[in-house]
């Protein structure tokens, strides 16, 4: 970080800062709004998060989750607003492009506060006075930890703040198995274990909280809406409003599926298209290996996100947007089929 030392002697007297973060918050941005959030109380400071939408109920368990505000148009627009614009310090964390915000970016530029941000996903026009942007670090997570060595506090780091940074290192890395896995994330780790971090209580509350519901969902998308196509190493769902309502599906109840697509051995890239309420398509993307999907999500579907994973938006109905993708995937039918291979030993689709 370029400025460190102003930054320092900025928040040597009490701050009232704003954490934010993206739409729909994963245990990324979240854990690291909390911690962040939690570090910052440690000094004094008065913080308030607020997220531009709700997130999954699996996350509930985060170390203070409750203190968190929820923007909602027609609860507590006003009440936000005019936390945004009363701030000293705004603090942006996993995520880069104020459209990732919306309808809070609007506050955010309103606003008189400096502003920090902390991120690790390419293209970022985020207007920032101080920053640490790492398109290399695994998780937002990540960043939050060295932030807190940076400033020189790592003795301020307790348990629940470890739970918050694990929670967003484990969850970000694929439980330490994508590319960005680092030596230097699993030394992190190992610091927060040294500090009382208990991994298997953090692992057991993100990964084994299902719900019945959520499991006979994830059981009828695997049985009966999994399409593969071996010719182009590729796997997706495609699920309607209707197939959502029939299982009554919440918020987070989707996330992760796709990951099961890129598990299929032979597999290079997965997809899934989410019908939503108003007609419009969100879609996932994964991949392995040199197959860049932000790549696909921003020329194709109003996306973006990292090489390996991204997320996009189809205006066009669910079974057109499905026609689309299959027409694209002709166009880089080469790079599917040569992205990456370890050999003899991986299965052919
Ligand atoms: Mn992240």
């Amino acid at each position: 970080m370029d400025n460190l030392a102003a930054l320092q002697q900025f928040l040597t007297t009490p701050k009232k800062i704003v954490i934010t973060t993206h739409q729909k918050p994963d245990a990324d941005a979240l854990g690291s709004s909390l911690a962040m959030s939690g570090y910052l109380k440690k000094l004094g400071h008065i913080v308030q998060i607020i997220t531009p939408t709700d997130y999954p109920s699996f996350l509930f368990w985060l170390p203070d989750n409750q203190a968190v505000m929820v923007y909602d148009k027609n609860k507590n627009h006003d009440k936000v607003r005019q936390l945004f614009l009363a701030a000293d310090f705004i603090i942006a964390l996993d995520f880069s492009q104020l459209p990732r915000i919306a309808p809070l970016d609007e506050m955010v530029l309103a606003s008189k506060a400096k502003r920090l941000l902390l991120d690790h996903h390419i293209g970022n026009t985020f207007p920032a006075d101080f920053q640490l942007w790492k398109v290399e670090a695994a998780a937002t997570c990540e960043l939050v930890y060295d932030f807190i060595l940076l400033m020189g506090h790592k003795h301020l780091i307790d348990i629940p703040l470890a739970e918050c940074l694990y929670a967003g290192m484990v969850t970000d890395t694929g439980s330490f198995k994508f590319e960005s896995t680092s030596s230097k994330i699993h030394r992190n780790v190992a610091d927060l274990i040294d500090l009382g971090l208990q991994v298997n209580k953090v692992q057991r509350l993100i990964y084994d909280n299902n719900t019945e519901q959520r499991l006979r969902f994830l059981g009828y998308a695997l049985s009966q809406k999994l399409t593969l196509l071996p010719e182009y190493k590729t796997a997706y769902f495609a699920l309607s409003i209707q197939e959502q309502q029939q299982f009554n599906t919440q918020t987070g109840d989707t996330e992760g599926l796709v990951n099961y697509a890129l598990s299929i051995a032979g597999i290079r890239m997965a997809v899934i298209l989410i019908e939503k309420n108003d007609g419009t398509v969100k879609m996932s993307f994964r991949s392995f290996g040199s197959l860049a999907v932000n790549e696909i999500a921003e020329k194709h579907f109003s996306g973006g996100g990292h090489k390996n994973a991204a997320g996009g938006k189809s205006e066009l109905t669910l079974a057109a947007t499905e026609q689309k993708l299959l027409a694209l995937l002709k166009e880089y039918q080469a790079t599917l089929q040569s992205c990456l291979s370890f050999g003899n030993y991986e299965s052919q689709v």
